[in-house]
This record gives C-alpha cells, structure tokens and sequence, in this order.
C-alpha cells in the first residue's frame, strides 16, 4: 500500500482524535508494547509431540484442511512465518506435550527442563518470549478427574505433572528475563448428575495447595475457569465460583477464557470485579459460537468490550494476553493472524476512546452527551491508525497479508 497516502490518512486521524482529547501517538506507542502470547495448539489442532492418543479432556477441533504442522520443525516454522506479519514483540504460549522429546515417549510425571532446552534457545534466537501451560488431557490417565480425582495414585500423578511443569515454566523466565505464566487448566467433571460436587472441588483446591506451595520467582501461576466441556456437560470442577473463590484467597492469577462463560454472560463485566479481587488476569481471547467452540477471535462487540473494560479499568498493565482457539477448517496461519490482528485492533480501539470526556460526561450526570460521544467513538478513523501502527512496523497494512498467506501454503504447508 501507498505509504505516503497511509501517513497522511494517519495525521488526519491524529488531527481529529486530538479534537476529543485522544493522543493517538500514545495510542500506538502503548500497543507496540502490548505483547500477545501466541497458542502454539493453532498449528496443528492440539496434538503435540507425545502420542499419537488424540483430544481428549472435553475440548475438539473440528475440520481438517490440509497444512497442519507435524513437528516440532514446523510448529516452530510457523510461528517463525507468523511473527514476521505481526507488528511488536510477542510470546509462545507452549503447552507441556510440546516439548522436544527427541522421539523418545517421556510420560508426563517425568518431564523435564532438558525436554525444553531447545525452546528456550529457539525462543531466544527468534525474539520470543515464553509461557507455558501443563497438559491434563489426551493422556491414559486423564479420564474424568485429574487432579480432582480421589484415588491418590491418579491424582498424585496429576500433582507430580503440573509441579514439574512450575519447575520448567521457571526455568522458562529465568532464562528469558521475564516471567513465564504457567496456566493450569484441568478438564475435571461428570457427564452427568453429580451428587458429590463438594468433595471433588475439596480435593482439587488442596491439590492446587500443593502444587503452588514451592516458591519460584521465575514464573507465575494461573488457573483456568470453565463452564463445562463435551463429554462433561453436568458438572466442571474449576467452575467460575471456585476459582473466582480460589484466586482471590490464595492470591493467584485468574485466567479469563472469554468462550467459558454462558452464551448471552457479558464476559467484559467480569473484569473490573476479579481485579479488584485477584493479582493479575491471564486473557485467553476466543470466539465461542453457541458453545465454547473456539472460533478464530475477530473483532466483534463482545472483544471489543472485553478490552474496553481492562483500559477503563486502567488495568491493561494487569492483563497477559493471550489468544485460545483452535480452528482446523482454514488456513491455519490465516487464523493466527486474524485472530492476532483482531485482538491488537481491540486493544487498540480501547486506547482511542475519548476516556477522560466520557467519565467527566458520566460523573456530572450527562447521560445524553456520554451515549452520544460512545456511539460517535465507533466512527472515528480508527482504521487509519492501525494501519499506520502496521505501516511505521514494516508490516503488511490491511489484506496486503492475505497473498502473503498464500505463498506460504503453496511453497510450505500445502507439501505437508
Ligand atoms: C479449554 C481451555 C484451555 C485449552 C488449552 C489447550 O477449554 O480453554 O485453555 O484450550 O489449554
Ligand atoms: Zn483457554
């Protein structure tokens, strides 16, 4: 695109934010920084490089277009690809069943720093931050209850799992200068009625108790709420009220999952009330469709909000943002870089709302001028600033990504 005509657009915009008191430089300086911990599971549907044992744990990617990475090689090619269309510095979000096991099967109560030593340095070399996530699901001993499980040979091995997965997330931030956040997600629930929902949510916090006692500097902790899971319909352990419960006692990072919440829940509510409760939120941005189906995040109302909430709540300094969906129907670099794209334009957006106006508006009580300046916010030249932020990062501005794309499936995935 025509850089000079993408600069002029942009001091138009400028000109016309600065009319309403917004400082669009500091809009895109600020977004320059926001870092987005890219899924490393949107390469090849959530496999991994343990086994060939497939999804479970109540989660499903559905579709099969051809292309998905099969290695860690590719995994890592792609990510390599997808950093080079993205403007700023971003981070890996791994999972536990990502590591480099060298083909050998390393069971997950027996993994180790050594199976990401190769991470860390691929992670270095490539300007990437790391975080991590440990894997209850798609193994012979996730069945129902992981962690929760009251047989105490299943859930000592659980435990066993996630502190070592602490220790490499450690290891992790040390080596990175920047902590990694460890996101502990556990499917644990019944398909149907469940009498003893008391004891399996005791049993999951006094895990958790155990796993999060030994101190590590190098990384920080969070826990994942969900509402339910396929397979899993009638009861979720870590439900919202026991890790809201949680996270606020124990002081522990809450992870926000925006597909987790009940269909028509406004999830964008949920934020200023958990931060005035817990440390920090850990964002998985997602698009669920009647339920949490993991569409590619787009920019849509409910994105929007989300992340209106967190600059409204001048909080953005409080969020890791990171991006959870899962989408094996289209290209799957094209769904990164959408996704990746729409959460920066929210963020963005966010930042260029006319705050200050709209508090003062609201504090003297000026319902009529605060409805009326949100509305005319939506239409303001936001489009031209983001394409300046892509412009001045000497990334492809607007569609100019989509030939891109499809170079690299014609010389790369498409010979997968
Ligand atoms: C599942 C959770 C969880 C997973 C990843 C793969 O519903 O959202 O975050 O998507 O850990
Ligand atoms: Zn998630």
């Amino acid at each position: 695109m025509n850089e000079q005509k993408i600069l002029q657009a942009y001091e138009m915009a400028k000109e016309r934010y600065a009319s309403i008191g917004v400082d669009t430089d500091k809009a895109v300086e600020l977004l320059e920084k926001q870092q987005i911990s890219l899924h490393c599971w949107q390469t090849d549907d959530v496999i991994g490089f343990e086994s060939a044992a497939g999804l479970s744990g109540g989660i499903q990617t559905t579709g099969n277009y051809p292309g998905r990475a099969r290695n860690i090689d590719e995994v890592r090619a792609d990510l390599e690809f997808v950093q080079k269309l993205l403007a700023g510095h971003h981070r890996v979000n791994l999972h536990e069943i990502y590591g480099d096991f060298g083909g050998k099967f390393v069971d997950r109560d027996e993994v180790g720093i050594e199976h990401f030593q190769s991470w860390i340095e691929w992670a270095k070399a490539n300007n990437f931050k790391l975080d991590f996530n440990s894997t209850s699901f798609g193994h012979p001993k996730s069945g129902d209850l992981s962690l929760a499980n009251p047989d105490p040979a299943i859930r000592e091995f659980w435990i066993e799992h996630t502190k070592r997965c602490r220790r490499i997330a450690d290891a992790m931030g040390k080596a990175q200068d920047d902590p990694c956040i460890m996101n502990i997600w556990v499917h644990d629930g019944q398909k149907d009625y469940t009498v003893n929902r008391k004891k399996y949510r005791e049993i999951l916090a006094d895990s958790l108790d155990e796993i999060l006692k030994e101190d590590l500097p190098g990384m920080k902790s969070c826990v994942e709420a969900k509402l339910f899971g396929i397979g899993l319909e009638s009861y979720t352990v870590g439900s919202m009220d026991f890790y809201e419960g949680y996270c606020a006692t124990r002081k522990v990072i809450y992870t926000l999952d925006t597909g987790h919440y009940e269909p028509t829940e406004n999830v964008a509510d949920k934020v200023s009330s958990l931060l005035l409760y817990v440390p920090e939120l850990m964002l998985h941005v997602s698009r669920p469709i009647r339920w949490d189906s993991d569409h590619v995040t787009i920019m849509n109302d409910m994105t929007l909000d989300f992340f209106k909430e967190l600059v409204r709540s001048d909080a953005l300094g409080r969020a890791h943002v990171g991006l959870d969906y899962f989408d094996a129907s289209i290209n799957r670099i094209g769904a990164y870089i959408i996704g990746t794209r729409a959460a920066q334009k929210c963020i963005l957006s966010a930042l260029l709302e006319p705050l200050a106006k709209l508090r003062e508006y609201e504090a003297n009580g000026q319902g009529f001028q605060k409805l009326a300046l949100v509305v005319e916010a939506k239409s303001l030249p936001f489009g031209a600033v983001y394409d300046y932020f892509n412009c001045k990062n000497g990334v492809p501005v607007g569609e100019e990504y989509i030939p891109c794309i499809e170079r690299y499936e014609k010389e790369v995935t498409s010979k997968r």
